[in-house]
């Protein structure tokens, strides 16, 4: 058990709640956290400045493989565990309107929009959290039913955003004001802006442009046109062929790959799939950097897993040499494979 947090600071007390995480000490979590709200601490101050700092660096772990999934897993409960107990503690009343806060459809990534919901409650609006990955239609429905002042909708993942746009828009056919977050739309939110969405970096932001409904309408157009050149389209109807061709590809050349045990074909495959849609959904939003970014995280989290950086680089060929009549997605995949740290003459085998 962890001793009850007398600072004022959510900083001096994340030492010890990050500890209690790794040891997956959910009371002694709970204790920090509401030792914090018992010596004066705002809870949105205990939210923001604690909890999410915290989930974010349960993120750098895993991705430096330090962590597995499963304390990974761990961890996400007792914060889910912490958000509930200081969202009890606090038992905010309603005065606002409703706002309802959704996880993109395919979005997984609750725990985010589920902090961003307990602040938007902590100021006085009456939120409904819808959770994890809601289908578009069964949220147009929900929001006709009820009498919603704004829906926020988030997405942590940026190969999430062409459904993302189709959400926004089913959104707005419902005459429903939308606010979207979270860090799949990159981090200034400018492929927010790309897609006419009205973006906020954090919850308190949220919740301030919420309150002023002509600034949540009025914003520019999404600039989509070069979606006319029909790249993105291709892509996503060969996408099957584009993974079974690299796995081919993969096994051909690196040996390595026909001893895969069954999970390691399994993430393989999933990555495969990850790199086509994230280079799909750069080609959405026409910003090769969307790809790039994608591509330096992979090769982190995979070298750090003991996956050489050339077993991508050999797929991101794979994929240029098949898509070498797409000028925008050849262009991406040759900026992503000047990025790795193999590039350079003889660095494709
Ligand atoms: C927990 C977690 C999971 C859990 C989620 C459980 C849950 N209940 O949420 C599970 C296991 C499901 C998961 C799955 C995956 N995850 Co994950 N996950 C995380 C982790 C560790 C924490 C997320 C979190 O709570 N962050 C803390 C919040 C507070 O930070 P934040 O997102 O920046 O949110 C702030 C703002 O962005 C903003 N905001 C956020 N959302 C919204 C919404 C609105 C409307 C507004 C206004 C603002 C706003 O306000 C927040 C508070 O200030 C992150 C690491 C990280 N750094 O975030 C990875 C992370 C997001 N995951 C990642 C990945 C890759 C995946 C998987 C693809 C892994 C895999 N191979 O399967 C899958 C994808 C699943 C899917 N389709 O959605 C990567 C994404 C990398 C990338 N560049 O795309 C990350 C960054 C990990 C990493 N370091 O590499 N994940």
């Amino acid at each position: 058990m962890t001793a009850l947090a007398t600072t004022t600071d959510p900083t001096d007390a994340y030492p010890g709640y990050l500890t209690c995480l790794a040891d997956a000490d959910e009371h002694g979590a709970v204790d920090v956290a509401l030792g914090l709200l018992d010596a004066g601490v705002a809870p949105e101050r205990v939210l923001l400045d604690l909890v999410a700092p915290a989930q974010s660096e349960v993120g750098e772990r895993w991705a430096r493989n330090e962590w597995s999934v499963a304390q990974e897993h761990a961890a996400t409960h007792i914060s889910e565990r912490v958000v509930a107990a200081v969202a009890q503690h606090a038992n905010t009343r309603p005065t606002g309107g409703r706002v309802v806060v959704a996880c993109m459809d395919g979005e997984w990534h609750a725990l985010p929009p589920r902090l961003v919901a307990e602040v938007l409650r902590l100021r006085g609006w009456q939120v409904t959290f819808l959770g994890a990955s809601v289908p578009a239609a069964h949220l147009v429905s929900y929001l006709h039913r009820h009498d919603a002042q704004a829906v926020a909708l988030a997405c942590a993942l940026p190969m999430r955003l062409p459904h993302a746009h189709r959400m926004i828009e089913a959104c707005r056919r419902s005459d429903v004001p939308v606010v979207v977050g979270g860090r799949g739309f990159g981090a200034d939110g400018r492929w927010a802006a790309r897609l006419g969405a009205a973006w906020a970096p954090d919850a308190p932001s949220a919740s301030e442009l919420i309150a002023d409904e002509r600034a949540l309408r009025r914003v520019p157009a999404a600039q989509l046109s070069h979606l006319a050149d029909d790249e993105y389209a291709s892509l996503v109807r060969r996408r099957g062929e584009l993974i079974d061709s690299a796995l081919t590809d993969l096994r051909d050349r690196m040996p390595a790959a026909l001893s895969y045990t069954p999970a390691q074909l399994d993430s393989t495959i999933s990555d495969l799939g990850h790199i086509v849609d994230s280079l799909a959904a750069a080609l959405y939003v026409d910003d090769a950097s969307l790809f790039t970014e994608f591509v330096q995280w992979l090769v982190e989290i995979l070298t750090s897993r003991g996956v050489p950086a050339d077993a991508v680089d050999l797929t991101l060929a794979h994929y240029a040499t098949a898509l070498r009549d797409f000028p925008r997605a050849a262009r991406t995949l040759r900026l992503s494979r000047a990025g790795l740290p193999t590039a350079g003459p003889g660095a494709v085998h």
